[in-house]
């Protein structure tokens, strides 16, 4: 039997007041584990009076997807923790989320509404679900008066796409095996440093990347060849597509029909569009009109795990507004890009950060055209933290 060990976590400020005034052996028991417990962490919220922890009992040893310190991951390491009765329990996978119901669809294809136990909300910062599209869920099944489930457990995550949003990490996709980045060469038109970002968080949440070149009916694909031989050159996978003339879609299927697959990329790239040619009946809504000037309406607004026909599943995610990479520090960002390795030794400085440094061997090899100058710009993006907008 594995052996268990307690876990402090932070519980959400939900209430007012103490109970009793007088607890100052609660409070020291509080301060001495919950420092423990966050040694490598920084706290960005404070521990206000009203902060409140609770100690859990989980397994020692389960592993977790990631060490991220922050405190959504370990919200989630708590989450993941948790000990409980499995033979009361279901096994599911998260398909939609609707305010604070989860669509959950059990291991036998059944689909069953529920809710998330308290606790496990409680682990959730500033409103943000401990619970997402995708995740593995144990839950209590509704009792026969007909109520909803409650969601006792969410597995460790594997295969996870995350992003910074306000200073928080994000999960847009959890347990999904490949991603495929859609782009589309027009309407709105190809925007490589959010294919780099997106290939650098594909790498870090351990997902295998796709890029998907759409909307090839559109334009003189010749004019283009260069951008799908530049990716294809560095070793990613690319498909060029349309879901106007079915160009692509052949590919696409063969792909789609094992594990899990997230569709991300801007607003009006095509991806519910290309889902819709891929399997007909999945009716999902896409933009009437080819208008992609028209911003500030997305029309996917909430991520949701499709089970095709052909086999395989597919989750269909919002267009994102602003995609920044969450988890890598900028020292660490070279290594993801694959065709910079061979420089780096021969830079001058060991720690060079091919920014401004002189006698960079990286920044040679783009003067010399080995380097592509547009990955290169995306590094320096990413590398001084500025923000892109995914619009
Ligand atoms: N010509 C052409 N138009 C396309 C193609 N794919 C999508 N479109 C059009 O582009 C518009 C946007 O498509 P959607 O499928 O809604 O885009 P989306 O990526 O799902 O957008 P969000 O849900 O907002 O993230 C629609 O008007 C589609 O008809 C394509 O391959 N060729
Ligand atoms: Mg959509
Ligand atoms: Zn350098």
């Amino acid at each position: 039997m594995a052996k268990n060990k307690k876990v402090r976590v932070a519980l959400k400020k939900n209430r007012q007041k103490r109970t009793r005034a007088n607890d100052l052996t609660r409070n020291y028991e509080s301060q001495g584990r919950a420092s423990e417990e966050t040694a490598a962490t920084e706290r960005v919220r404070p521990k206000g009076d009203l902060s409140r922890h609770r100690t859990i009992v989980a397994e020692a040893g389960e592993a977790t997807a990631r060490v991220v310190n922050d405190d959504a991951s370990e919200a989630e390491t708590a989450a993941a923790q948790r000990v409980v009765d499995e033979s009361t329990c279901l096994k599911g996978r998260v398909m939609r989320i609707h305010g604070l119901i989860c669509i959950v669809q059990t291991d036998d294809g059944r689909m069953l509404p529920c809710h998330v136990r308290r606790l496990l909300k409680s682990l959730a910062i500033e409103g943000r679900n401990v619970v997402t599209v995708g995740d593995r869920v144990w839950f209590r099944p509704a009792s026969a008066g007909g109520e909803e489930g409650l969601i006792e457990k969410v597995e460790a995550r594997r295969g996870v796409i995350l992003r910074g949003y306000r200073h928080r990490q994000h999960v847009i996709a959890a347990n999904v095996d490949a991603v495929l980045i859609v782009s589309a060469l027009a309407e709105p038109g190809l925007k490589l440093s959010l294919i780099d970002r997106y290939l650098v968080a594909a790498e870090i949440g351990g997902v295998r990347p796709v890029i998907v070149f759409n909307k090839a009916d559109l334009v003189d694909l010749s004019l283009y060849q260069w951008v799908v031989g530049l990716y294809a050159q560095l070793g990613y996978e690319t498909i060029v597509t349309s879901a106007a003339d079915g160009r692509g879609i052949d590919r696409l299927r063969s792909l789609l029909r094992r594990g899990v697959t997230a569709l991300s990329g801007q607003s009006g790239v095509g991806k519910s569009s290309l889902l819709n040619v891929i399997e007909p009946g999945l009716n999902l809504k896409v933009r009437e009109v080819s208008d992609w000037t028209f911003k500030g309406k997305h029309t996917t607004s909430t991520a949701e795990l499709i089970r095709l026909a052909l086999g395989g599943h597919v989750v269909d995610t919002p267009g994102l507004r602003q995609f920044e990479l969450w988890g890598v520090v900028p020292g660490e960002l070279e290594g993801h890009f694959v065709e910079f390795r061979p420089y780096i030794p021969h830079c001058r400085f060991p720690d060079c950060s091919h920014s401004h440094e002189t006698r960079c061997a990286v920044k040679e090899a783009v003067h010399r055209g080995q380097i592509h100058a547009g990955r290169y710009e995306s590094y320096l993006k990413l590398y001084h933290r500025k923000p892109l907008d995914g619009d």
